[in-house]
């Protein structure tokens, strides 16, 4: 292994002539790696102490005028803040929706007044509660793209993000399979 290695690097050598050469190799190779991660892992942002986790969203049947953003919003500050808007191209509005179950029926409402983010917290979007709703969609989400859009802090200001377009029906845990939709009941009333 060591000398097949070694030989290795001899041939590089003998290819690539100068350092300058090599380091070129080495860079090109890191932007290949970070595309790739980009591409097919999580992805995030941050705007002041606000980071932003792996926005994405699921594909729409034909017609559909409704979809869903999820993501991740993390607080590294001492003090709280608020998303108060979102913004996203493909829809004519975004909006911040909570689910909750009242008399065994499943609702959801728009969150007045911004969504509170606590210092050092985590609030999560995800299909099964708190999510971002698309309405007035202009055309139907694919998968494997991206649609763009925007979210606003009271405190940290404004970050573009890019939604991940997944699978229609997708779950948030794609390891833990216990038996599909987590509410294959649940009607999207808007
Ligand atoms: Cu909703």
């Amino acid at each position: 292994m060591l000398s097949r290695l070694s030989s290795a690097r001899v041939a590089l050598r003998r290819l690539f002539v100068s350092p300058e050469e090599r380091i070129g190799i080495a860079v090109l190779a890191m932007a290949f790696l970070l595309v790739g991660v980009d591409a097919a892992a999580a992805h995030e942002y941050k705007i002041g102490a606000i980071e932003i986790g792996h926005p994405w969203s699921r594909a729409t049947p034909p017609g559909a005028k409704v979809a869903g953003g999820y993501l991740t919003v993390t607080n590294d500050g001492d003090t709280p803040d608020k998303l108060v808007s979102a913004t996203v191209e493909i829809a004519g509005r975004a909006e911040i929706h909570e689910m909750s179950v009242e008399d065994g029926v499943m609702k959801m409402r728009q969150v007045e007044g911004g969504l509170d983010i606590p210092a050092h917290g985590t609030v999560t979007f995800d299909p099964n509660g708190l999510h971002l709703m698309l309405l007035d969609l202009k055309g139907p989400l694919v998968r494997g793209t991206n649609v763009h859009g925007s979210l606003t802090f009271e405190k940290a200001g404004t970050v573009e993000v890019d939604y991940v377009v997944d699978a229609i029906g997708a779950n948030p845990k794609p390891m833990k399979h216990d038996g599909g939709d987590a509410m294959p009941g649940m009607k999207m009333d808007h």
